[in-house]
């Protein structure tokens, strides 16, 4: 990496997103070749944006597993892949129905709502064919493992599964305990997920990938507690999305089930849960902290 251990974490954040954009920018397939418009939407719905959260737990768990930085860009990109897929399916009129994402219009609205839905096909795939990848891993069981991992937390036992239930729930009342049933699914699973594949890249024991796989339950968790305060604290311009749409289309929250200032301390108590799993590893460590604290605190 170009950063060091002692790369202060704004300017180390900003070398692991430079690097996720220019390896996606090479495994994408360019859109030169064809089927052209399919491989054109797919790069502009992947490249030029977003925060790459996903990338950057990838990394930071895998510093702590001592895993190749090679191994762990191919990561980052399928745990991306997948990210814009769902955000990509997300938007369209059959789900969420927004003209908006990253600051530009959504793919549906740039291409055709067909090509949105073959980008997030596609995306998915590609995801599979990079983790799956011949020689990205020494050992082929960690290999299945990692795919293993990604294919669950994906899948109607993860993301795929909580966006039906986050659906279903639109216009009834949820409980909290469904609420977070809903959460750890639908934004928490992939979270998770790319802790584990940044752990599983490197060589940990079974109960250190344990410790951080609790971390990654918790910050999966955190980070859809902190989106929910944002939304409903945020105004339109700072959200880059429109303010209100989830009390318009009664979909529950936690600030609308347990109010905003349960909703902050839930934050800070999976926040406090998260650093502590995180100490035996000590300075190990710092980066997943660093990140733990830039999901409390980030801007949008
Ligand atoms: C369509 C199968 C399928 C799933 C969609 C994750 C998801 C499930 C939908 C996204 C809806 C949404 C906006 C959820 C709020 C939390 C969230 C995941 C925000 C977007 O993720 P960020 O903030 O986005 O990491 P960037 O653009 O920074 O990558």
């Amino acid at each position: 990496m170009t950063a060091t251990p002692a790369t202060r974490f704004p300017e180390w954040m900003a070398s692991i997103q430079r690097r996720t954009e220019e390896a996606l920018a090479r495994l994408l397939p360019p859109a030169s070749i064809a089927p052209t418009r399919l491989h054109d939407a797919m790069r502009y719905a992947t490249l030029g944006g977003g925060k790459r959260v996903r990338p950057l737990l990838a990394f930071a768990a895998g510093e702590i597993a001592g895993a190749s930085l090679e191994r762990i860009d191919t990561l980052a990109c399928a745990l991306e892949c997948i990210h814009v897929y769902s955000l990509v399916h997300d938007d369209m009129p059959c789900m969420d129905d927004d003209v908006l994402r990253r600051g530009k219009p959504t793919v549906h609205v740039q291409y055709d709502d067909a090509t949105a839905l073959l980008v997030g096909d596609a995306l998915q795939t590609l995801a599979f064919e990079l983790v799956s990848q011949r020689g990205l891993f020494d050992d082929a069981q960690r290999q299945l493992r990692a795919a293993a991992v990604l294919a669950k937390a994906s899948g109607s036992r993860g993301m795929a599964g909580g966006q039906a239930i986050d659906l279903a729930s639109v216009g009834h009342a949820l409980s909290r305990e469904e609420l977070e049933f809903m959460h750890i699914h639908k934004t928490g699973a992939l979270i998770r997920a790319a802790v584990q594949l940044g752990a599983l890249a490197g060589d940990l024991a079974d109960a250190e990938l344990e410790r951080l796989d609790h971390f990654g339950k918790c910050i999966g968790l955190l980070f859809q507690v902190v989106d929910d305060i944002l939304d409903a604290t945020a105004d339109t311009a700072t959200l880059g999305k429109t303010a209100g749409k989830d009390a318009a289309n009664e979909k529950p929250t936690y600030v609308s089930i347990i109010g905003l200032n349960a909703a902050r301390e839930l934050a800070d108590e999976l926040a406090t849960e998260a650093r502590n799993t995180l100490t035996p590893f000590g300075n190990a460590a710092s980066r997943l902290q660093d990140i733990t604290q830039y999901i409390v605190s980030r801007p949008f």
